[in-house]
């Protein structure tokens, strides 16, 4: 640090400086982002409340009622009535809060000391940091030809020692969604922990869905479903960070919860301690601003443009990896190494991102990617085929 103060207009224009390094949504050259620019007026409302903290909710009763209502609207979007929950930084801390809350509901209830997860290989990593932390083991259920989870492989591997079961509901490399009814009536049959991460899905496939889109159910009208995950932040359009996890029961709050003796709650059940009212605020706002009627459009338009995007794709030659079922589109060249064709595009100023499994280019069509831009980066992929 300096000794001496410096001059605001100088430190002002020392980070506009170093802000010209960062990537600008607006260009729409990212390609393989989950996150897109924040809604205006969620930016404005979330600045109103950044001194608020609900990690002392007493605090902060307007703003904690606040979380409330989002989660219980949420949950409403995800066909409960009565949700439980928190707006949290995003999908790995709803992730491991999900997976902290089945190890410790297994450890009161069944015993279970030295516990196991089951999740798919196209799991997001955050599992693998919540099964770390929480001295879990990784039991993988293995993809079918689709890449969804193979439903048999998955009843092979659950044993005495599984504490919960993960399923996807737009998975972040090809954004498929796993055969979740089914898997919830094993899960409901064998009682044990059913979470499904619908991270990047959430804020898309209700709406979609009444729309008449074939997407399949996911949600707690299924009765294993025991925890969503749902990122305002992602699909929401919310401030970044604003992830969601809704619980089906308070039990699964209670399982987590230490003493807090000298705050004006008594117990905490979150993993962050000081934590952001900021996002329950924006999330709150956006999510009244758009309405359900805004939320199917804004889904609506990404569709067309996946459906464009992999339409002219296949036009041209490239090889669509599947048919999307969300706004992603994974696409490979017939005869050059995908990370070939990464590098060229990324020459061309595309920033673009390969997934692993299976490898190839991933394009995730967030709201910042226009169809102009589209229609540009077919314009290169044509010249480089
Ligand atoms: N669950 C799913 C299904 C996800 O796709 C992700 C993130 C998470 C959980 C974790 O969410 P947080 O990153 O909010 O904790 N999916 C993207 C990924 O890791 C996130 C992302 C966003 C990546 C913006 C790149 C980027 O520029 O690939």
């Amino acid at each position: 640090m300096d000794d001496k103060p410096m001059d605001k207009q100088d430190i002002l224009d020392e980070l506009e400086e170093i802000h010209k390094l960062d990537s600008d949504y607006a260009e729409g050259r990212i390609l393989g982002s989950m996150c897109t620019e924040a809604h205006p007026f969620a930016k404005e409302v979330y600045c109103k409340f950044l001194d608020t903290n609900l990690g002392d909710p007493g605090l902060f009763k307007g703003t904690k009622s606040i979380e409330n209502k989002v989660v219980k609207s949420i949950g409403e979007m995800l066909s409960l009535d009565n949700a439980y929950g928190n707006i949290v930084t995003g999908g790995t801390e709803a992730n491991i809060m999900a997976i902290r809350a089945a190890r410790n509901h297994a450890r009161k209830y069944k015993g279970i000391t030295d516990g196991e997860i089951i999740i798919p290989d196209s799991a997001h990593f955050s599992f693998k940091k919540a099964a770390d932390m929480l001295n879990l083991k990784i039991v993988e259920a293995k993809l079918d030809e689709n890449y969804k989870i193979d439903v048999e492989s998955l009843k092979d591997v659950i044993s005495d020692k599984t504490v919960a079961i993960v399923a996807i509901a737009g998975t972040t490399e090809l954004g498929l969604i796993d055969p979740i009814e089914e898997i919830s009536e094993i899960a409901f049959e064998n009682n044990i922990y059913f979470h499904v991460d619908a991270a990047f899905g959430g804020f898309s496939i209700p709406f979609l869905r009444q729309a008449g889109y074939d997407l399949p159910v996911f949600d707690f009208s299924l009765d294993g479903v025991c925890s969503i995950t749902v990122d305002p932040h992602k699909m929401g359009l919310a401030p970044i960070p604003a992830g969601g996890i809704i619980f089906r029961k308070e039990e699964y709050l209670d399982v987590m919860a230490v003493d807090s003796p000298y705050l004006t709650v008594k117990t905490q059940s979150t993993i962050v301690g000081t934590r952001l009212g900021a996002s329950s605020a924006a999330t709150y706002a956006i999510m009244k601003y758009f309405g359900k009627e805004g939320y199917l459009k804004l889904a609506q338009g990404m569709m067309n443009n996946t459906h464009f995007l992999a339409e002219n794709l296949k036009k041209i030659g490239y090889e669509i990896i599947c048919e999307p079922e969300l706004n992603i589109v994974a696409f490979n060249h017939p005869n050059m190494e995908t990370n070939e064709l990464a590098l060229k595009l990324e020459e061309l100023g595309w920033k673009v991102s390969v997934s692993k499994c299976p490898i190839a280019i991933r394009i995730v069509l967030m709201n910042h990617i226009k169809k102009s831009h589209l229609e540009e980066l077919l314009e290169d992929l044509k010249e480089i085929f």
